[in-house]
């Protein structure tokens, strides 16, 4: 080429220099000699050499030494070239293909590199064990301000990123932490946090400043609304959203935690090996003194807690932990009094938890012992409030009929479920709103940086409500994931003006659908209990009771009606045999829902007894989580459901996400053992699967899946055509000029790979040398231009 056929590209922009290349067809270039990724049962995908190439099938040769037939279409070519340490941002390798994503990943774990980008999105893989280096107060400083990309991947640079953009354009950002249970978005999250406060937080602070109490608020969310769970010894059992709020300045200046949806059931009930929430343990392991104040002891003497085997954790200290939590309320300014008044309750729920009750006249109960007769006294003690009102609250209800007030009993078994929905009822409300009074919101902020860590997908042998929730939540997070990966994708083709067209792009649209529906037919389950109860103590029966558990037909007719409403859906599934079973099949893959529960799990009610009990507390802040409910909320609260109030919530975080500019983390779980260094491909090629990472990476695809610029397209592939080096040339021209005279019109950067291989014989690689040196020379010259 003559440097005038350079002319009109000159006129483009620097900026766009870049120069995206796609590849067509990629297998079709593989060939004998070539290295390849073929799927594997154990590893997923393992490397090899193709041997031969018959037809549409390749024999290849694995790297474990053994002969494997496969189909052309099921293999994929490796960059032998690749850096030996990997690539730090998945957008560098030179196939971007599933096998290609998960060996870097691999690699830089096996070095302790835990963090890779992909474009913009952080991937976080969990190492298990704590790498303090990467977390240094000097690293912070090295990543203020720093460009991303400039340093190593980093939640540091994440949250850099989002905060020079809140100042810069003056918009609120979100940083979404999202992945499985124990795949380590807390901790990530608490990292972002305490980056933030560096960046924004108060120089000569005097006394507590709101940087310090926003951070402190974790250890005190986390020992009321964690607990160990088969997936991880410290799972959040809340989802929570902390804005931090800054001034004009760009300093902190208030910051408010919404919670979503705790985990109320495990209150009272838990299995083997998990834990109930880890403040009652704490409590247990307190200073002596308290001990003997609340009556506790021995946590395996408490009904709420022995029902499974774990009572500790290990390489952590409750009775540490309890000071420590102690310390935290202090800093986030909960009074010495109040926190007094929270450790006294959940003091109050471990004696409820003891109270038993036994068969009395007719279909009424009373209190098994002597001990549950203790027990109800020390209950009504620390709940301040007066013993015989408690026993009735628990053991009776009192129906309002047109004609008379009538006082029903309840039998052991209903007892017993009205003891655990006031210890479940208290347990949630202990927390909430606590914090946010503490802490303060600035009216005036000028925006705010929100963090997201939820409760992460959980698939369990038994999956039941809780988890419907807490899977809807990250269907929902991972829609809005989903949209923003492919408005980021679009954007940038339309900044290189390169056609866009053609992505197809897939959504979980149909799963949210589906959802949906199930909550409207579960609430006018609920609608119909109701009535029928209504009718039933209208006519002298026992209903009128919403607390009152759902009979066993009513599961089944309930699941019946889920058979027959969604049998044509493809996210769902019954299974063989099932009678209340049925299966979604979440973006992150399938769940078994044992639906025995749904509809008594998701009645959002106080009895009124409970209420009236506790407003009547001598205890303020007791009386104080049972503010008087006004007529209509009292009459509209037997019809409201834990779903309805939950989509609510959600809707109102989509909504502020959505005024924001978000940001992505990816979490990882590479193992489910929790041990370091375990790097199980499989399990961590089913998370990106399903966590988006290999859609973003799809959608790549369908565009122009390998991102070269020139110099680095030269650098590979200049060797094909060496004569260009003599030439002056702009570099685009150069690249243009390789593609020709290998007859190329694309740039396939298989295809290209193979023909350099044929080209590179043992001096080639002499010439490889010279081209590098030629090129960094060209280069420096251009630098001093
Ligand atoms: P999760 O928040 O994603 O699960 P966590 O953040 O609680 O998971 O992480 C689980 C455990 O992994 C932690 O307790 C740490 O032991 C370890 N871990 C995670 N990240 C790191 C890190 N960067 N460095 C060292 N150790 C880490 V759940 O809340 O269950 O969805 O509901
Ligand atoms: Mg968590």
């Amino acid at each position: 080429p003559s440097p005038k056929q350079s002319s009109p590209i000159n006129a483009v922009p620097l900026s766009r220099l870049r120069w995206r290349l796609g590849i067509g067809g990629m297998s079709r270039d593989i060939a004998a000699g070539s290295h390849v990724w073929v799927g594997d049962s154990e590893l997923a995908w393992i490397d090899g050499i193709v041997i031969n190439v018959y037809g549409a099938e390749a024999v290849i040769q694995t790297s474990d030494g053994r002969m494997v037939t496969t189909n052309l279409s099921k293999i994929y070519p490796k960059d032998v070239e690749a850096p030996a340490g990997g690539v730090d941002d998945m957008t560098k390798l030179s196939y971007l293909h599933e096998p290609a994503v998960l060996y870097n990943l691999a690699t830089r774990y096996e070095i302790n590199e835990i963090y890779t980008y992909c474009g913009n999105i952080l991937i976080a893989i969990n190492p298990f064990q704590a790498l303090s280096h990467l977390y240094d107060v000097y690293l912070m400083e090295r990543y203020k301000g720093a460009q991303l990309g400039e340093l190593s991947p980093h939640v540091y640079a994440i949250a850099d990123v989002a905060y020079r953009a809140m100042i810069k354009e003056g918009k609120s950002n979100s940083i979404l932490v999202s992945g499985e249970s124990g795949a380590g978005k807390t901790e990530t999250t608490k990292m972002l946090m305490r980056y933030l406060a560096f960046l924004g937080g108060h120089a000569a602070a005097e006394g507590r400043t709101v940087e310090q109490q926003v951070l402190e608020s974790n250890p005190v969310l986390e020992a009321f609304g964690n607990a160990k769970t088969v997936k991880n010894n410290n799972s959040s059992r809340f989802g929570k959203f902390v804005e931090i709020q800054f001034d004009k300045h760009g300093q902190i200046s208030g910051a408010a935690i919404r919670t979503y949806l705790l985990e109320k059931s495990r209150v009272c009930q838990i299995s083997d090996p998990e834990r109930n929430y880890h403040c009652f343990y704490l409590l247990c392991a307190a200073p002596l003194e308290e001990i003997e104040r609340y009556k506790l002891g021995d946590p395996k003497s408490f009904h709420y807690l022995n029902q499974s085997n774990c009572y500790e954790l290990v390489g952590i200290s409750d009775a540490h932990d309890y000071l420590a939590t102690r310390k935290a309320m202090d800093i986030v300014g909960i009074s010495e009094k109040e926190q007094e008044a929270i450790f006294r309750v959940v003091a109050a729920i471990l004696h409820l938890g003891n109270i038993a009750f036994a068969k009395g006249e007719e279909d009424s109960s009373i209190l098994q012992d002597d001990e549950s007769k203790f027990h109800l006294q020390m209950t009504a003690e620390l709940l301040m409030c007066n013993p015989q009102a408690l026993e009735v609250a628990l053991c009776k209800r009192v129906m309002i009929t047109p004609e008379e007030i009538i006082e029903r009993s309840l039998d052991p078994l209903g007892a017993a479920v009205s003891r655990d929905g006031l210890a479940k009822t208290i347990y949630s409300r202990l927390l909430v709103n606590k914090i946010n009074v503490s802490i303060g919101q600035d009216p005036h902020s000028e925006c705010l940086i929100g963090v997201l860590d939820i409760y992460g997908f959980e698939s369990f042998k038994i999956s039941s409500f809780e988890q419907f929730c807490i899977n809807f939540t990250n269907e929902k997070l991972q829609q809005h994931f989903n949209q923003h990966v492919f408005k980021m994708e679009q954007a940038e083709y339309q900044n290189e003006e390169i056609d866009w067209s053609y992505v197809e792009f897939v959504d979980n649209q149909d799963v949210l659908d589906l959802i949906e529906k199930f909550r409207t037919l579960m609430k006018r389950l609920l609608y119909l209990q109701n009535q029928w109860q209504k009718k039933d103590s209208q006519e002298g029966g026992d209903g009128g009771d919403p607390s009152y558990m759902f009979p066993k037909s009513t599961h089944e007719t309930f699941a019946q009606k889920l058979y027959q409403t969604f049998k044509d859906h493809k996210r769902f599934v019954k299974p063989k045999l099932a009678r209340t079973e049925f299966t979604i099949a979440h973006y992150a893959g399938e769940v078994q829902y044992q639906s025995d529960q749904f509809l008594d799990k998701n009645k959002d009610y106080v009895v009124p007894e409970h209420q009236d009990l506790l407003s009547a507390s001598k205890c303020s802040f007791v009386a104080g989580l049972f503010p008087p409910l006004s007529e209509e909320t009292a009459k509209s609260g037997k019809f409201s459901s834990i779903g309805s109030r939950f989509k609510l919530q959600l809707q109102q975080l989509m909504d502020i996400l959505n005024s924001t500019e978000p940001h992505y983390i990816r979490c990882i779980k590479p193992n489910n053992e929790l041990k370091p260094a375990l790097f199980e491909n499989v399990n961590v090629l089913q998370q990106l699967r399903s966590g988006g990472v290999l859609e973003a990476i799809r959608v790549k695809c369908e565009g122009y899946p390998t991102h070269r610029t020139f110099t680095e397209f030269l650098n590979r592939f200049a060797i094909l055509a060496p004569e260009i080096l003599e030439g002056n040339y702009e570099e685009k021209v150069a690249c243009k000029w390789i593609l020709e005279k290998v007859g190329l019109t694309r740039f396939q950067m298989a295809e290209l790979d193979a023909r350099k291989g044929k080209v590179l014989g043992e001096s080639a690689m002499v010439v490889q040398k010279q081209i590098r040196s030629h090129l960094s020379r060209k280069r420096y010259v251009c630098m001093r231009k």
